[in-house]
């Protein structure tokens, strides 16, 4: 029998655990469009503001073999595109349109969000971008304890936190932890607000930079060449970020694992680790949409191997070298 790859985010089904990352191939309708006629099981546009921004100048984006390095600046349509764009896509034909919703000014914020909740039959979740590196002037929220308190606190008095989990997940795109008393911190903030349904781990890891030896100058312009990186390399940041927080969360949550999925190991490794979803950053933009058909395959061909007809087979099931099973 084929696996099965279904999988959910809070209480929103998906068939297979293959998202886009943010950012990647979802800021205009045609990108999006090739991300609804593709094999991923949801989709989430690039992070929104309420106006239109433009973003930093060019060139923003590299990447090569084994990382991606963008100082974008948030450029994006502005709310109101993405909020039409999402007439056209009726929940229960197609995948789920997940919104991903900038954070830098909790007006606007509140002002997308009461739009959202008087009409969620074409969106599925709504992601808090708190961890965004590129944008000059303002530091993470996620690398701020107390502003990310005054933000879920207020954004959880709003209509949104009242709507069913089953009508819409909530859910949190994290900045990258490195030091282990980082992750209870965050993690005894984002408990006080139990509807949250899920963590996506990891945003780029910030402020990267990567040279260009024979002109010998930065790869990117904005912010003095830095930028945030993605890529292989993060990976293993990605999987120790899903695991800590798997291990503070246990069911209370769901995690979407992100950071150098190109593969269906890859995809596999982030879903033994604890994911219950995976999505696809610089291998997205390396590729094209059609890479959802492959890493679909290739986690169904893994799956075969190992005997697994279903992710929860496998899910979290992690063992630890030198520490044997009870
Ligand atoms: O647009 C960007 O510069 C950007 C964003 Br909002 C983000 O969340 N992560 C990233 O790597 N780039």
């Amino acid at each position: 029998m084929e696996p099965n790859l279904e999988t959910s985010i809070g209480n929103i089904k998906l068939k297979t655990p293959f998202l886009n990352a943010s950012g990647c191939n979802c800021y205009s309708r045609d990108d999006l469009d090739n991300l609804l006629k593709s094999d991923a099981g949801g989709m989430i546009t690039k992070t929104m503001t309420l106006q239109k921004r433009i973003g930093n100048p060019e060139p923003r984006y590299y990447d090569n073999q084994v990382l991606s390095v963008n100082s974008m600046g948030l450029p994006n349509m502005g709310f109101d595109y993405y909020y039409d764009y999402s007439f056209q896509n009726p929940k229960e034909e197609n995948k789920p349109l997940f919104f991903s919703i900038a954070t830098m000014n909790t007006q606007d914020v509140k002002t997308m969000i009461n739009t959202i909740s008087s009409s969620t039959n074409n969106i599925s979740g709504v992601e808090f971008n708190i961890s965004c590196p590129n944008i000059v002037g303002k530091g993470q929220m996620g690398y701020d304890p107390e502003q990310l308190n005054s933000f879920l606190s207020q954004i959880s008095k709003t209509k949104l936190f009242d709507i069913s989990r089953n009508q819409i997940a909530i859910g949190l795109k994290m900045s990258p932890y490195f030091d282990k008393y980082q992750f209870q911190n965050i993690a005894d903030i984002i408990k006080e607000y139990p509807r949250i349904d899920f963590l996506t781990c990891i945003n780029g890891i910030g402020n990267g930079l990567v040279i260009d030896i024979e002109n010998q100058e930065t790869v990117i312009n904005p912010n003095n060449g830095m930028g945030g990186l993605g890529g292989s390399i993060v990976k293993p940041t990605g999987l120790a970020n899903v695991r800590q927080f798997k291990n503070i969360f246990g069911h209370k949550l769901d995690i979407i694992g992100c950071g150098g999925v190109e593969n269906g190991s890859d995809a596999f490794e982030y879903i033994l680790t604890g994911a219950s979803c995976v999505s696809v950053g610089t291998a997205l933009v390396k590729n094209s949409s059609t890479i959802f058909t492959r890493l679909n395959q290739e986690l169904k061909n893994i799956m075969k191997i190992k005997n697994y007809q279903k992710l929860n087979d496998f899910q979290n099931s992690l063992k630890i070298k030198g520490i044997k099973e009870l």
